[in-house]
């Protein structure tokens, strides 16, 4: 017997748009995607901040079944990333799968089945959901007393305003993670004065991101498709000292660390100026900045660093500790992101009614970044433990997407009508990870948004291959399956 599985993911970002690929490709044709935002991307359609760059190398921060040979930079802009995203929807036909201006509000399952609901009040129901929502999507606005205040325009990095004008301003960038680096070098230039709220310094290493591509590069991979997907797989294999570096300590680590020390020393040769923008725990503990213009920019006359606590916001300023009033005209909110939320906002409720919220109380919990205890028939793409800034996503969503499509295959043939993931084997992969995280640099104390409200870190402590194993394997004893109906015997064809 063979049956069509209903699927719904919920997302267009890259793990949305790898993971209805890869099951189209496995023969899957009943998929629908669900979008919120009004344009597919992601984080690339959210994000349209100035400066707005990836900060990894255009040739891997791409898919492995959609090498482009023609990347501008070698580090590509916001605005490019999204318009490969499209262009890859469109080879690929995804196009018409895709719902755009649909916010899930929930997602129930009952029955059997989900039953996805919009904000705009229409239902979808499906066999399986895969929640591709992304990391970073919640925006994180400060509590500041008085930031309800001010008069000029307050906007916050993923939700820009391309009707403010920054030129000629006097504007204030609070935050100084890879978002306030990059708007604060980019805004510099213009502005009349930028004044960059910095509560915590980062390690900012030095790195070519405004650099093209050259010419010659792009005529032979254009002209060569195996040189692409050959170059593709040598940057893969060599971002593993990415990995490497991150979970091992090792001279290799100390080596990349001292780089980062010196990128400081070399270009801010003030002592004072240079003591003030040393963070006190080790560099790549957080997320790893990288810039080739920012100690530049905040070096420039009509710039400067504030590490004294902003205290409160007036009409027409900000007032730090030292009761110092900065005047501004506008202020922006590189201060992050809810990073533990996924899917959430969202009614998720799974077997006999256990809600998201609840089970997840203490932080995300799931089983190989991919499975929720209590969730029958619901997968995550780069959910829970993904590897943020060590390996690859395109190429994480792939392996998860094709773990995925192994349960369709077997849903398929009848073999089971649920599958969901069992609490031991989810505890068991957590303790271990937790375990494996402490060599990390992560975990070498300091705070940063890979650290759950339990204190965990939620990222991937593994290698790649240790990756790519654990999702090309089906452990049945990690999970429990249930049979409702007698669709094998009967033979339906749906
Ligand atoms: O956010 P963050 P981000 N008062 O959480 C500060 C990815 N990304 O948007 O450290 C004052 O790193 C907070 O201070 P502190 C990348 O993975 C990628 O910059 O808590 N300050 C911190 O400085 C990155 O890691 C690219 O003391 C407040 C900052 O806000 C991730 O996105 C580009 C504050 C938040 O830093 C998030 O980066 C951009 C307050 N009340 C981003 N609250 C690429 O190139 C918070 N802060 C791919």
């Amino acid at each position: 017997m063979s049956r069509s599985p209903r699927v719904i993911v919920i997302g267009a970002g890259v793990a949305g748009i790898t993971t209805a690929h890869v099951l189209i490709r496995r023969g899957f044709t009943d998929v629908t995607i669900l979008e919120k935002g009004s344009a597919a991307g992601g984080v690339w359609h959210w994000n349209r901040y100035p400066g707005l760059t990836c900060d990894v190398p255009s040739n891997l921060y791409q898919f492995g079944f959609a090498p482009k040979p023609d990347w501008e930079r070698m580090f590509a802009t916001g605005p490019q990333i999204k318009a490969y995203l499209n262009d890859v929807i469109d080879e690929l036909g995804l196009r018409s799968r895709i719902e755009l201006n649909a916010e899930v509000t929930s997602a129930v399952f009952n029955d059997g089945e989900w039953t996805v609901t919009l904000a705009d009040g229409r239902v979808f129901v499906a066999d399986f959901v895969v929640m591709a929502t992304g990391v970073l999507h919640n925006p994180q606005v400060p509590d500041i007393p008085g930031l309800d205040t001010f008069t000029g325009p307050v906007v916050h990095s993923a939700r820009w305003d391309d009707t403010v004008e920054t030129r000629g301003r006097r504007i204030a960038v609070i935050g100084s993670g890879s978002t306030g680096v990059q708007l604060v070098t980019a805004l510099q230039r213009e502005a009349d004065r930028i004044v960059h709220f910095s509560r915590t310094p980062q390690w900012v290493m030095w790195a070519p991101m405004d650099r093209r591509q050259p010419r010659l590069v792009t005529a032979l991979l254009t002209r060569f498709p195996a040189l692409r997907t050959g170059l593709y797989q040598t940057l893969l294999s060599g971002s593993g000292f990415l990995a490497d570096i991150a979970t091992t300590p090792s001279w290799r680590r100390r080596a990349v660390q001292q780089y980062a020390r010196l990128s400081l020393r070399a270009q801010v040769r003030d002592r004072a100026d240079r003591a003030a923008l040393t963070p006190d725990y080790e560099p790549m503990c957080k997320r790893q900045v990288l810039s080739g213009g920012y100690y530049r920019a905040i070096q420039a006359s009509n710039a400067e660093v504030v590490d004294t606590p902003i205290v409160s916001v007036t009409p027409d300023g900000i007032i730090t500790d030292d009761g110092v009033v900065h005047p501004l005209d506008m202020i922006v909110l590189a201060t992050g992101f809810r990073a533990h939320d996924y899917m959430r906002p969202m009614d998720l409720r799974g077997r006999d009614g256990v809600r998201i919220d609840d089970v997840w109380a203490d932080g995300p919990r799931a089983y190989r970044m991919s499975a929720i205890p209590g969730f029958p028939n619901l997968f995550t793409t780069l959910g829970p433990n993904s590897p943020t800034g060590s390996i690859s996503l395109q190429y994480t969503a792939e392996r998860t997407a094709e773990f995925i499509a192994g349960w369709l295959d077997r849903f398929a043939t009848g073999e089971f009508d649920t599958v969901e993931v069992t609490d031991e084997a989810t505890d068991d992969f957590l303790a271990a990870a937790n375990s494996a995280m402490v060599p990390t640099v992560w975990a070498t104390g300091c705070d940063s948004w890979y650290l759950t409200p339990a204190g965990d870190v939620d990222l991937w402590p593994y290698d790649r291959a240790t990756l790519t194993a654990m999702l090309a394997e089906h452990r049945d004893d990690h999970f429990r399956f249930s049979r409702t109906s007698e669709l094998a015997e009967s033979g339906d064809d749906r």
